[in-house]
């Protein structure tokens, strides 16, 4: 894979909006080195549609800024708020049914290894946490449980956000969202404590007000996967919309709730500590 997969033919270049022109010119591909790197290159459409303060589309771009290599990456997503953003990014991004993602990438996975056995070819899941933890959550637990070598990126706006506001598993209980008029009755999923023990080799809990961890946490999540086994990064991206806090504010929320329910926690296995340590990776 490379830009070419986003690079239009001839006859069709004239045709397409500048912004779309930008996006492969300028895209992340052969020169990201970190999130560091944000606004020197163009991973999404300055007019994505996004709603203003949204947490997902933040951690989107902290990921896309994060990917160790682009041009070899493949994002699969399903339906969600971060669909937006990804279809309308310099990324190689396909689309499942909903809930499908886990197994979809298992596949997509195997079937890269046998055709590109020499070279890397990273798929990494990221969607929502209505995604992972409802409708997608027997699938994903089944593909820690078979060790597939695939990182899953939860964005976690704790709302089913595209369809309007109801309550998914990782809304936190009693929170009256539109349409949970009566606060939510249980709380909310441990999806990170089941990654621990399901079989992941790496698995990090983090928010987008601190963009460096999540920057590493994905790089590092990645290369595990490479080598040993299924990777795990949930990020608290905070929803303006559906949380009814204004726009300004997402970075603050996401930094109170570090200090509360959502704390940095970094999990890794020896065997994926000893992979880094010996080729000297960060
Ligand atoms: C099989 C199926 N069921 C339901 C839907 C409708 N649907 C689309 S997105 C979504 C909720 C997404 O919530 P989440 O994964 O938390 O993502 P967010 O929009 O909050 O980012 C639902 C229920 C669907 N597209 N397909
Ligand atoms: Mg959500």
């Amino acid at each position: 894979m490379s830009n070419k997969i986003i690079t239009p033919v001839e006859e069709f270049a004239d045709l397409l909006p500048d912004e779309y022109k930008e996006l492969i010119n300028k895209g992340p591909f052969f020169k990201t080195k970190g999130i560091e790197d944000l606004g020197t290159f163009k991973e999404i459409i300055d007019e994505h549609p996004h709603c203003a303060g949204c947490g997902v589309a933040l951690g989107v771009r902290l990921t896309a800024a994060a990917l160790p290599s682009p041009e070899d990456t493949l994002i699969i997503g399903t339906p969600g708020c971060s669909f937006f953003g990804l279809s309308q990014a310099a990324l190689n991004y396909s689309t499942t049914a909903f809930g499908n993602q886990n197994a979809v990438a298992s596949g997509l996975k195997r079937m890269l290894t046998i055709r590109y056995p020499e070279q890397n070819k990273d798929v990494v899941v990221l969607v929502g946490d209505g995604g992972i933890a409802d409708i997608g959550l027997d699938l994903t637990l089944h593909s820690w449980f078979r060790r597939e070598k695939i990182t899953t990126i939860m964005v976690d706006n704790e709302v089913y956000g595209n369809t309007g506001g109801q309550e998914s598993g990782m809304s936190t209980q009693g929170k009256v969202l539109n349409m949970a008029p009566k606060g939510k009755l249980f709380p909310k999923l441990p999806v990170f404590d089941m990654a621990k023990i399901s079989g992941c080799a790496y698995a990090v809990r983090v928010t987008v007000a601190s963009p460096q961890k999540v920057g590493r946490a994905v790089r590092k999540a990645i290369l595990i996967a490479r080598e040993i086994g299924p990777t795990y990064v949930q990020i608290y991206t905070p929803c303006p919309t559906n949380l009814k806090f204004p726009p300004n504010q997402t970075v603050k929320i996401a930094k109170e709730a570090e200090k509360d329910y959502y704390a940095y926690e970094e999990f890794i296995t020896a065997e994926a500590q000893d992979y880094l340590d010996k080729n000297n990776l960060k």
